[in-house]
């Protein structure tokens, strides 16, 4: 009886286990709508997909079926035998003109934002101060360029708490901003922070989310370096010692029949949280880089250096594939970033330096890392 109690536990985790506890993030059989968001950005361009496109789309399609709908009933030879000779009509010419530019001007609205943001890297930066009770200023140096300062409230989102709660401050309730514009920013607190309290202030133009969720995306801690070629990626970490590694497809009999096509040998592994800088280019054809979950994709173009940003809100495996038809194994060339915690990261990254003869940077203990990777593929399989 144990034995079977134990067989239907175990079975239970490996049939629905691993996909049903978030850990999927990938395409399953069915969908039609986007892969789910894992960064801001990506959440800014699921609600222009979901909400601004679709149902723009929707009305135009249905309105040019009823309009060709009643064209074809009401003026076909049977029921319209004569027809009538105009030619022109300006009211109506007018209104198919200037509705549809209205309608892209709406478009425009939404869409030169989000490119504006996946365009250019942020630049928002972090002062973080330690309270004593007593001091209620802290100050911010306002030297980013000339058209990107800290000018408008805005600009800065102030934080406190302490290693176990922390909540976001609201300007003009619990602080108030002097020097906007100026070389120094001054946060002024209305409340002094405790001894055992953390002030975090972010300042920056680099806005990404909306709504509650809006923050100020801080300039990248890292870049990653992405060459494709034909058929595989290889990856470096210029921050970390430039060592490089390639990433290539797993075949079928190596993995499972859902990752078959997306797994691969070398996973790319990034901090959560952490703004990270991505830059392409090829070694042989043109390919890109795609990362839906992400929502970027950037092409990866021999002799020149391409560029873009994401950061991951959650920890996770995400799943992409070369989106630039490259020749004949181009379906061979996924792309699988794993997004772990920065104590994980540290680690990963002595691993990779030990791999490539270099001492640890973070004086990780890799004995105890060393079967992490693989009990996490295995979980996630
Ligand atoms: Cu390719």
């Amino acid at each position: 009886m144990k034995r079977l109690i134990g067989g239907i536990a175990a079975l239970a985790a490996s049939g629905t286990g691993a996909f049903a506890q978030n850990s999927w993030n990938g395409p399953s059989d069915g969908d039609i709508g986007m892969l789910p968001a894992a960064s801001k950005l990506a959440e800014e361009v699921h609600f222009f997909h979901n909400d601004i496109l679709m149902p723009i789309i929707t009305v135009i399609s249905v309105f040019v079926l009823a309009l060709l709908l009643y064209v074809v009933f009401r003026y076909n030879a049977k029921t319209n035998p004569v027809p009538r000779k105009f030619s022109h009509n300006t009211l109506i010419e007018v209104i198919w003109t200037g509705g549809p530019i209205l309608i892209l001007l709406v478009i425009a609205f939404f869409s030169f934002d989000l490119l504006y943001k996946e365009d250019v890297v942020p630049d928002g930066k972090q002062v973080v101060a330690r309270g004593d009770g007593a001091t209620t200023d802290f100050t911010l140096a306002n030297d980013f360029p000339p058209s990107r300062t800290v000018a408008a409230p805005k600009h800065v989102q102030v934080f406190k708490g302490t290693a176990a709660s922390a909540e976001g401050l609201v300007a003009g309730r619990d602080y108030t901003l002097a020097g906007l514009g100026s070389p120094v920013v001054t946060v002024k607190l209305k409340t002094a922070p405790a001894a055992d309290e953390t002030v975090v202030i972010r300042a920056g133009r680099s806005l990404v989310g909306a709504g509650a969720a809006r923050e100020i995306a801080l300039a990248p801690s890292m870049t990653l370096k992405v060459v494709g070629y034909q058929w595989g990626w290889s990856y470096s970490y210029p921050d970390f010692g430039d060592f490089e590694f390639a990433s290539n497809m797993l075949p079928e009999e190596k993995t499972t029949p859902e990752l078959y096509r997306f797994e691969v040998d070398n996973r790319v592994v990034v901090p959560v949280g952490e703004t990270i800088r991505v830059v392409t280019t090829a070694r042989d054809v043109i390919h890109s880089f795609a990362l839906p979950n992400m929502a970027i994709k950037v092409d990866a173009v021999p002799g020149r250096l391409n560029e873009t940003w994401f950061k991951a809100d959650r920890e996770g495996v995400f799943y992409g594939q070369c989106s630039e038809i490259c020749g004949v194994r181009h379906s061979a060339m996924p792309i699988a970033v794993e997004v772990v915690s920065r104590p994980k990261f540290e680690a990963w990254v002595d691993s990779q330096r030990a791999l490539a003869g270099m001492a640890p940077m973070f004086g990780a203990d890799l004995g105890k890392f060393a079967a992490a990777p693989a009990a996490d593929a295995a979980a996630a399989q």
